[in-house]
């Protein structure tokens, strides 16, 4: 074997040992989820031949072409037995893009598919696209929902004016997909728009996230809901908020719904990200939020504080200090795999149970919006716990 294909077969066993690798539940834990050790996705999961050019006369060298940044934010699936990703694919270009990744086990042996997506574009064609929610909905297909961005074109002058709206895209079987006209609303912008798996009222419903600007939401915010005849032509003229902003708490900057919501007998369950500011910028974790059965748009259930938030090696990326979930998958044993990213660079998995979750969700205290009621509340626990010892050690 000459050198230049003993390179080529190293790449592709080292490729090969990284996606194949075992993974491990982490240590620790808090018995609402499990933690696994290893990230499911990293820019080195992409395919070599993706990135490498691996005919010897044009890449003597074998150097990578086109190099994977990161691999995070995806939307999740479970299709025909398989856990299947929608991974937001961002090269060293800075345009994202989206790819197919698929396990057997949902929390190791992610490959991906041998071709990203091929999306179609509009007539006014999109910049970037990213973080896509797939929702398998009644109607029979399953549709992407995602943040189309482009330039705002009001403001020539500044470079970093963009504007972000809700792309739609839909397919029956993930390599095909029809592009659709981006969702109209009346709000400004638009990112984090999310597709409810089932008709209400006879309508599309869809959890939106109205901003007056393209990183700020200004004085909008909130996860919305909004209604819409069509998704061919989708328009949602009205929009009410269903989970807002509030001071001091996880999301007093802005907040967005994660993956479609979970069916569960005790109502919806809702992931959702929330973003405070600090002195060192922007943190985002995950929290849990549960509404009507009958009424989706109405909380029943806010319990307190994050979920999730990024910890350990997490904290660290692009973006550090970022956990941001779009995407879930329950299997046939109502197993709930939790997909976040961490710090908009690589991809992990969480696994609960649909009941452990509606638990969590039930019975986590509210947050009581002042240290005083913190406080209370813990006491609370404190003294029930303290008299329940007493007894065991009597
Ligand atoms: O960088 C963190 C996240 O920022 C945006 O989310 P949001 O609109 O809620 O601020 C998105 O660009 C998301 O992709 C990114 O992970």
């Amino acid at each position: 074997m000459n050198d230049f294909n003993h390179a080529v077969r190293s790449l592709l066993s080292d490729h090969e040992t990284l996606i194949t690798r075992k993974n491990q539940p982490a240590p620790g834990g808090n018995g609402i989820y499990q933690r696994w050790q290893s990230p499911i996705l990293t820019a080195a999961h992409t395919p070599v031949f993706w990135r490498y050019d691996l005919n010897p006369a044009s890449n003597p060298h074998l150097m990578e072409r086109l190099g994977v940044n990161a691999t995070f934010n995806s939307g999740a699936l479970y299709w025909k037995g398989k856990y299947l990703l929608a991974v937001r694919v961002e090269g060293d270009d800075r345009k994202s893009f989206f790819a197919i990744a698929e396990s057997p086990n949902g929390v190791d042996n992610f490959r991906f598919w041998d071709y990203p997506i091929t999306l179609p574009e509009t007539e006014r064609p999109d910049t970037n696209v990213y973080d896509m929610r797939l929702t398998a909905h009644e109607d029979g297909y399953i549709y992407g929902l995602f943040c189309t961005e482009r330039k705002d074109q009001s403001r020539p002058d500044d470079l970093s004016a963009a504007e972000a709206q809700c792309g739609i895209a839909r397919t029956r079987d993930l390599v095909n997909w029809e592009r659709l006209p981006d969702l109209i609303t009346y709000s400004g912008q638009q990112r984090n728009v999310v597709l409810h798996p089932e008709f209400v009222d006879g309508q599309y419903a869809l959890y939106t996230r109205p901003q007056d600007g393209f990183i700020s939401v200004g004085k909008g915010g909130g996860i919305g809901w909004g209604l819409c005849a069509s998704m061919e032509n989708a328009e949602i003229k009205a929009e009410v908020i269903v989970d807002g902003k509030e001071y001091h708490t996880i999301k007093e900057v802005k907040n967005g719904q994660g993956p479609a919501p979970i069916k569960t007998e005790h109502g919806w369950l809702h992931l959702a990200h929330g973003v405070r500011n600090t002195a060192a910028g922007l943190r985002y974790v995950l929290y849990v939020f549960m509404t009507e059965l009958e009424r989706p748009w109405v909380v029943t259930h806010r319990p307190g504080g994050h979920f999730i938030a990024p910890q350990g090696d997490e904290r660290v990326g692009d973006v550090s200090n970022v956990a941001f979930a779009n995407g879930w998958i329950v299997n046939d044993n109502h197993e709930v795999f939790i997909y976040y990213a961490s710090s908009d660079t690589r991809m992990h998995v969480a696994t609960s149970t649909v009941d452990k979750l509606v638990d969590y969700a039930l019975n986590t205290p509210e947050d009581g919006l002042r240290s005083a009621a913190s406080v209370a509340t813990r006491n609370a626990l404190i003294e029930a716990n303290l008299s329940l010892l007493e007894g065991m050690n009597n």
